[in-house]
């Protein structure tokens, strides 16, 4: 059988980062060009005939607009390329779950595409990079990782872009999680077990790649949290907020008032959960307020499918709603 023919989008992050020692803490995110890191992969014998290109070469922090919409404009045309049948990013671990699910509600299904990093730099001792990349090659090469959307690859796991969330800041097994699934499936450099069939099979992008995403800031609710600073979030332009509340989306009552207030005056309010695998569901007093429950997205994910729904004219809090309880509907 052929080897499958993989397109590599280098972006940087740490699985391209150095320290300049085995021990150090401190090191630079992308520091390895893609030729370079092609050089070093193709020693480990994958079967994959690999091609790359460099987006960009910096830490995931730094990702946003700018990077995602050349990635978007790579990847769509990597998927209408017969000569590719598989992408795989290299991506920081930091945000690389916002790219997955931005990416993932914005191009087709048809062919896998895979986001993998690194907790620790190529030149630290027990460096998870490659091996992390040999598994998203092996994903990205098998035509069963079709109609699953975008895929997250880290510690001998695949995630779904939905579900998927950094949880660790150290340590290489465990620093992904997935929620309200966990993993889809199982991968080694020799074995890739898969649980369940593809669930995106239709094949189509959910939403268009929006020119300009909107001003949604998102607030972290902590104890005694000042409602004043709520009146001070955000610009003219602002057209939402995601509230990071506590346990299952809650806030201080005098803060809750002040954003029903700013939701009347019609500011999108979605309530999502500063708890790692907390569900917002809706409450009676979302409709008095006019507030949207994020349900499983987390607030980062929340903020990014609110931009897509208002990038699309959708304003109406119940149609807001409806697009939240099922993202891909
Ligand atoms: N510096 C971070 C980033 O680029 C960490 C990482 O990649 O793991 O996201």
């Amino acid at each position: 059988m052929a080897s499958p023919r993989i397109l590599v989008l280098a972006t940087g992050g740490t699985i391209a980062g150095m320290a300049g020692s085995a021990t150090r803490h401190d090191y630079r995110p992308g520091q390895i060009g893609i030729e370079d890191y092609l050089a070093r992969a193709s020693e480990l014998g994958l079967q994959a005939e690999l091609s790359g290109r460099q987006i960009a070469n910096i830490g995931s922090e730094d990702i946003g607009p700018p990077v995602w919409s050349v990635l978007h404009a790579q990847i769509a045309a990597a998927l209408a390329d017969d000569e590719c049948d598989g992408i795989v990013v290299t991506h920081g671990t930091d945000t690389a779950e916002e790219t997955a699910f931005l990416l993932d509600l914005t191009l087709p299904t048809q062919k896998p595409i895979v986001l993998v990093g690194a907790m620790r730099p190529a030149d630290a001792v027990g460096y998870d990079g490659l091996r992390n990349f040999a598994n998203a090659v092996r994903v990205a090469g098998d035509g069963r990782a079709a109609g699953r959307g975008v895929l997250v690859v880290m510690g001998d796991r695949v995630f779904a872009a939905r579900d998927v969330r950094k949880v660790r800041t150290r340590g290489s097994d465990d620093a992904f999680r997935g929620f309200p699934r966990g993993s889809v499936a199982l991968v080694t450099p020799s074995a890739l077990e898969w649980f369940g069939a593809p669930w995106r099979e239709q094949g189509g992008a959910r939403y268009g790649y929006p020119e300009q995403l909107a001003d949604v800031p998102v607030v972290y609710v902590h104890a005694a949290l000042d409602p004043n600073l709520i009146r001070r979030v955000g610009t003219p332009e602002t057209r939402g907020v995601v509230i990071a509340g506590v346990g299952e989306g809650n806030m201080p009552g005098p803060v809750r008032d002040q954003l029903a207030d700013m939701a009347r005056q019609g500011l999108i309010v979605v309530r999502a959960s500063r708890v790692d695998e907390g569900l917002v569901d809706r409450e009676p007093d979302d409709d008095a307020a006019g507030f949207v429950a994020a349900r499983a997205l987390n607030p980062q994910k929340a903020r990014l499918l609110l931009q897509l729904l208002l990038a699309e004219g959708i304003a109406d809090p119940a149609a807001i709603q409806a697009a939240f309880d099922d993202p891909y509907s």
